[in-house]
């Protein structure tokens, strides 16, 4: 053993690794590893050293770790890697995670570690960076204190930025690895996003404005003293942007994602109770770390009406696909929009038959989203639950700033589609970015939110979150629309759904919370509730 790897081991053994009950095996999940909090620190210290060995494999380039548990509750926490250009951890790498994780001892840790050194031809001699944050949960602090250790037992340069939205420490770590190119992503530093997003946002308004008051739900969570120092980035008397920011509550942490935020807004269908909407004001609701957005209003007449995810994604791929036609840009620039089986059936075909736009279905996840969005000159990708962003290709961007204006209305349109190039996080979902695009589409349609809930009318659908006794025993297949176990499971579903009009239900194992999650649609709000109901109930069945 040398001296690394004494280093290793010493520095392991003040982190340890808790079993979990019935020998059940650490994930990384749909969005890291997430789980009561106290279960983390071991699981943190080990992501450390897979993040330096990523950082060592790609050439000393800085990787990301974040430290959050978005939108779970305060007890829970959760640990996962950001790539250079601030994507997802490419997926090969998350066997190599649950390998480290899960090694049983610390010796065992070294040799796991040493032995993925080996095969991926990786020299752990040459320098290495990682860069991390953290959401305002109090467990934090210890988790990113193991990590640290994990960096420095490895000999890895590393860089605190303390507490971040998720999508700022995405944007810190592209930014970081393109400083100094051609490609730079902006400056390194906090500030460097807020001032890119409101220099964005400006161009992007520009000779409209902002009406009305905009009341912004931050969940209790890092995204309230985030946005309120980025609101200080935008001249209110150039665009009008008269934002409200309420649940902004980041000294008591059990508040965090408690009755407010846009998983509350999706799952139980109403605005937070703290905060009422006010009848007829614009709101919208984020989630604990700000990568979520939901909008929503209280109707004088109809009453809540929520604008989710899949809404986002077809005013943003509606908006966008008529300024690629304006500018004169539709034969070069392929645009498409990506789901997932939660998306309502109604965008989907009001993407495909009103928009005209191809539609791809992936599991949940915004890492296979992203993926295969970036296959499209523009992709539009939004889960229903309000985690999304658009996608420009390297040519798309070159051709906004490049292509020659034939009239006034495709210079507009061109320096628009510019504007929301740099408006628009590249990296990953980000709520206070999506809100802001939201706010520019509706200023320059001129629209309410009831104008844009008019584009088309939702199916009434019902998602429902069912604990069971072993999530795991559940498997999907077709991205997650269909369940191969356990056996018999579909076919009761499928009984389920013929009983009900215009229906649609599946259920999945949810990969951040130790539940399974059922979605149902149907052609009344009585049927999607019952239908919902049913199948969670076959699911309860199933998972004992
Ligand atoms: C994470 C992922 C999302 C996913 C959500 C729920 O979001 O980033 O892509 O939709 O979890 O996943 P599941 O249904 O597997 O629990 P967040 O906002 O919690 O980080």
């Amino acid at each position: 053993m040398d001296n690394s790897d004494q280093a290793i081991q010493a520095a392991s053994a003040r982190h340890p690794i808790v079993p979990l009950e019935r020998g059940q095996l650490y994930r990384y999940g749909t969005a890291g590893f997430r789980m009561k909090a106290d279960l983390l620190e071991g699981v943190t210290f080990r992501v450390g050293l897979l993040a330096s060995l990523r950082s060592r494999k790609l050439n000393s380039q800085a990787i990301g770790v974040m430290v959050t548990a978005s939108h779970n509750p305060a007890v829970d926490n959760g640990v996962k890697i950001v790539d250079p250009m601030g994507e997802m951890l490419e997926q090969d790498w998350e066997r190599y995670a649950t390998a480290l994780v899960n090694a049983p001892s610390d010796a065992e840790l070294v040799d796991i570690y040493n032995r993925l050194a080996t095969d991926l031809k990786i020299d752990t001699k040459i320098p290495a960076k990682v860069i991390y944050g953290r959401d305002t949960r109090p467990s934090g602090h210890k988790l990113v204190t193991a990590l640290a250790d994990a960096l420095d037992a490895t000999r890895t340069e590393h860089v605190d930025y303390k507490l971040l939205t998720t999508p700022q420490l995405h944007y810190l770590v592209r930014a970081t690895n393109s400083e100094g190119t051609p490609l730079s992503y902006g400056k390194v530093s906090e500030v460097g996003y807020y001032e890119k997003l409101a220099e964005a946002f400006v161009r992007a308004v520009r000779g409209r404005r902002i009406s009305g008051t905009l009341q912004v739900d931050c969940a209790n969570g890092v995204g309230g003293p985030k946005l309120s120092e980025f609101l200080k980035y935008i001249p209110k008397d150039k665009v009008g942007l008269d934002a409200r920011v309420v649940n902004d509550d980041v000294l008591r942490p059990e508040v965090l994602n408690l009755d407010c935020g846009a998983d509350y807004v999706k799952t139980k269908q109403r605005a937070p109770p703290a905060h009422q909407a006010k009848p007829g004001v614009r709101c919208c609701s984020l989630d604990g770390d700000a990568d979520r957005l939901m909008y929503y209003w209280e109707d004088p007449e109809s009453g809540f009406f929520m604008l989710d995810g899949d809404r986002i994604s077809s005013l943003a791929a509606s908006f966008i696909g008529d300024l690629v036609t304006s500018a004169g840009l539709r034969d070069d620039l392929r645009i498409g929009v990506v789901q997932t089986a939660y998306a309502n059936g109604a965008s989907t075909n009001y993407i495909t038959q009103h928009l005209k736009l191809p539609v791809v279905c992936t599991p949940t996840g915004v890492k296979h989203l992203h993926h295969v969005a970036q296959g499209y000159d523009i992709g539009v990708y939004f889960e229903a639950n309000g985690h999304g962003t658009v996608l420009f290709s390297p040519d798309a961007l070159n051709s906004f700033k490049t292509k020659e204006p034939q009239s006034p209305a495709q210079k507009d349109a061109l320096d628009t589609l510019a504007a929301l190039g740099d408006l628009v996080n590249q990296t990953v979902g980000d709520a206070i970015s999506d809100m802001l695009l939201v706010e520019v589409i509706l200023a320059h349609k001129n629209w309410t939110l009831r104008d844009w809930a008019m584009t088309y009318s939702d199916l009434p659908n019902r998602l429902v979150r069912v604990e069971v006794g072993n999530k795991d025993l559940f498997h999907t297949t077709d991205a997650e629309r269909r369940l191969s176990h356990p056996d018999g499971a579909q076919e009761e579903i499928d009984e389920a759904v013929k009983k009900f009009k215009d229906a649609r239900s599946f259920a999945r194992a949810s990969g951040t919370e130790n539940a399974c999650r059922v979605y149902a649609e149907a052609a009344t709000r009585t049927e999607a509730n019952e239908l919902a109901d049913r199948v969670a109930r076959i699911v309860e069945r199933y998972g004992t």
